[in-house]
């Protein structure tokens, strides 16, 4: 079973300038909401030829699947597969189209209702078009995106926008709900700070795993806390996602850690100061 969405059936889908009510309860109980069609068509296409380019070139900073270790991931750079590219980093200054999408009022406002104003965005996390390529993609274990993250507290929002569709056979992400609200054990996680497949007790958690489907333009909006995993690609084509993270102001990195190693964008306000 996929997701329930917020999903608009009508023929001439209408975006809402804000999360609804129910929308911004269902973000509360379940660590995650996702809005169909958030970014139009022209910008999905010029993020998608940046992408292009940028695998084509091999335009740093880049990291390779190889790099990660994961499972199915090649063994080395210089094994077959090696230079599959998992991550374009640093997306954010790639292009102006990216500038154009953290402006987005639809967007903004969203985050202003999570987080507060004015929204802040690292540029340590995230901050990335995800690449996921048939035939070396590797498996991304169960995890919470915040474990090696080092703010004042655990309150930061991933908004990972879908560049093509996703599902679980091209390497979706499944997503656990309400996971962001659970205390997790140390004892529940491995020596990497993936939640344990092994353990008895994490299988209630895991049984609530569910597919997150997305379209071109869909956005998931989630909890840094939120647990999800992806599988390998086993399609012919290649799954791209921009993913960047953001921040209430009063949440600074801790000084000293790698979320503190990189300079951060305060986002324009959704609508003027009256
Ligand atoms: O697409 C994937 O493999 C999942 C990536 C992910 O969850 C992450 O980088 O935090």
């Amino acid at each position: 079973m996929s997701l329930s969405t917020t999903e608009n059936t009508s023929s001439t889908p209408q975006l809402s300038p804000k999360f609804t009510d129910d929308e911004l309860s269902q973000f509360h109980r379940d660590g995650f909401v996702i809005v169909r069609g958030l970014a139009d068509r022209s910008l999905v296409a010029q993020m998608r030829q940046v992408t292009d380019e940028g695998l084509e070139q091999e335009i740093p900073p880049l990291e390779f699947e190889a790099d990660l270790h994961y499972p199915g991931a090649p063994e080395s750079r210089d094994a077959t597969g090696g230079r599959t590219v998992r991550r374009l980093l640093q997306a954010h200054s790639r292009n102006i189209v990216f500038t154009q999408w953290l402006g987005r009022p639809a967007l903004v406002s969203r985050l202003e209702q999570l987080l507060g104003v004015p929204v802040v965005m690292p540029l340590a996390h995230h901050n990335c078009i995800m690449t996921k390529h048939p035939d070396f993609s590797s498996q991304t274990g169960w995890h919470q995106d915040i474990r090696y993250w080092g703010f004042t507290r655990p309150e930061l929002v991933s908004v990972w926008l879908a560049l093509g569709d996703e599902f679980p056979e091209n390497g979706s992400l499944y997503i656990i709900p309400g996971s962001h609200l659970g205390t997790l054990d140390r004892s529940q996680l491995d020596e990497n700070l993936f939640f344990r497949t092994d353990l008895p007790e994490n299988q209630p958690w895991l049984d609530r795993a569910r597919p997150v489907e997305l379209r071109a333009g869909d956005a998931l909006f989630f909890h840094c806390k939120t647990v999800h995993a992806a599988q390998q690609n086993m399609t012919s084509e290649v799954k791209y996602s921009a993913v960047f993270t953001f921040r209430p102001h009063d949440n600074p990195p801790r000084p000293g850690t790698r979320s503190a190693s990189q300079p951060e964008i305060i986002l324009p306000l959704s609508s003027p100061i009256e």
